[in-house]
């Protein structure tokens, strides 16, 4: 079938439902995939409960009730079928929505998924609105959680911006005055919360000699432009947005002639931003990518349905803890990347790893790998390992590389479901990002088979 025969199938599914049960993913993208779905479902008068799990397997399967409902995963389970049918579920009572790689399954579920219309840079988040959309046109106000999902899963990466279906969300929001889309703006992270230099500082895509990883030398940079002013006359720094268009542009150009100076490409410093002009200004709701962080904020501590309760327009109760868990997750992300680079990583030929055991939770180790690799040598992907709390057989991989590796070959989706499959666990995720769970026996060796792998992926 085609893409939106696939969308049609699974509104009309879910329409002809008496209840639906919503299981989700705690990231950004499974937190507003559950926020626009459960919305559409309850405005189309149907019950609808939510299950969030960290990830499905048989342990979090037991959440999943065994009633009368429909059950509608998403962002997760396109990976899992046999599971769900371990689980007993039959045909009928299943919908999945996904954006990962499928299993075979003996089970045909019906399922939505980006990748079977080669839709890659499309999230979970992007297919629930489409599904949404499909129940009820009216349902286009949740573009803008749609476009929080997909930036948030990384979708907007590698062209420095959403393409494809997902820039037709953004079109939606646009029309809707939900969303206001910067074509050409200064692709960096915090746009609203952050101070321009600290900005400049923590970018590393592109990496401009003198002010990425760099404070002093990124103000140093602004005050030699001199016309910028870079506080508000109480003394507040300014943060990007609030500049003027003149003012953007003298920024830029001088970016521009400091990566030419270097002899660097400057293409992957324009990139567009997702602004949402209702929400406060200095605010992590007022983007995309600072609203995503707040929600894998949430999420990453146990809280994803207060981040639900935040895309359901909470601003009090609910976005205080919101706020608070951001300030947990930032401070405890700082601890695990001094730890790395205070620790020292250890580098093979392809990657570097370091194992931080069980001083760090294993839902944000990912995110400080892919931090502290911004700091390390960019050619080697990095790996590392942890003991999930809940299971003393087990350890847990992430990893991370950047665009510039991606592009020479690197797959680490690839080299951890190969590499996990062999030594009796299981991997997944995609090639910038993946991880892994292989059973502790096997930790020693697990590196150097992963090493081993990325090496033929660079031949
Ligand atoms: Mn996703």
């Amino acid at each position: 079938m085609g893409f939106d025969a696939d969308i049609c199938a699974v509104a009309e599914k879910i329409l002809d439902a008496d209840r639906v049960t919503v299981i989700s993913h705690i990231d950004a993208d499974g937190i507003t995939s559950e926020a626009i779905l459960a919305q559409a479902v309850a405005r189309a008068g149907i019950h609808v409960e939510t299950v969030f799990v960290r990830q499905l397997e048989p342990l979090s399967m037991r959440h999943v009730p065994h009633d009368d409902s429909l059950k509608v995963f998403i962002d997760l389970g396109a990976g899992q079928q046999n599971l769900l049918v371990e689980h007993g579920l039959g045909e009928e009572e299943v919908i999945i929505i996904d954006h990962h790689v499928r299993q075979d399954a003996e089970t045909q579920y019906l399922q939505l998924n980006s990748l079977d219309h080669g839709h890659e840079k499309l999230s979970a988040a992007g297919l629930g609105y489409f599904v949404a959309r499909s129940m009820d046109e009216t349902n286009t106000d949740l573009a803008k959680l749609a476009v929080v999902g997909n930036v948030g899963d990384m979708m907007a990466r590698e062209h420095c911006g959403l393409i494809g279906p997902a820039r037709r969300i953004v079109d939606d929001g646009v029309a809707c005055g939900e969303i206001e889309a910067i074509t050409q703006d200064l692709n960096c992270y915090g746009i609203s919360t952050r101070p321009i230099h600290i900005c400049l500082s923590y970018n590393d895509d592109p990496h401009i000699p003198g002010l990425s990883n760099s404070a002093d030398g990124s103000l140093r940079f602004l005050k030699n432009l001199r016309t910028v002013e870079l506080r508000h006359p109480d003394g507040r720094w300014r943060v990007w947005e609030e500049l003027d268009v003149e003012e953007k542009r003298t920024v830029m150009s001088a970016l521009v002639q400091q990566l030419i100076a270097h002899n660097e490409p400057v293409d992957r410093l324009f990139g567009e931003a997702y602004l949402f002009p209702a929400e406060p200004s200095q605010t992590p709701l007022r983007n995309a990518s600072e609203f995503a962080t707040l929600l894998n904020a949430c999420g990453r501590w146990a809280r994803a349905p207060v981040g639900g309760a935040v895309c359901r327009g909470d601003r009090g109760v609910g976005y205080r803890e919101a706020e608070h868990m951001l300030r947990h997750h930032r401070s405890i992300i700082r601890d695990l990347v001094s730890y790395i680079h205070d620790t020292g990583i250890e580098e093979l030929s392809h990657l570097q790893h370091i194992h931080v055991g069980d001083r760090f939770p294993d839902t944000i180790v990912g995110i400080g790998a892919g931090i502290a690799l911004s700091k390390l040598n960019w050619q080697k992907p990095i790996l590392i390992m942890c003991y999930p709390p809940d299971d003393p057989e087990l350890v847990k991989a992430s990893m991370r590389t950047n665009e510039r590796m991606v592009s020479r070959g690197i797959d680490l989706q690839k080299a951890l479901l190969t590499a996990s499959e062999e030594l009796g666990g299981a991997g997944g995720g995609h090639r910038i990002a993946a991880g892994a769970f292989i059973p502790r026996a096997a930790e020693k060796e697990f590196a150097y088979r992963v090493n081993e792998l990325l090496k033929n992926q660079c031949a």
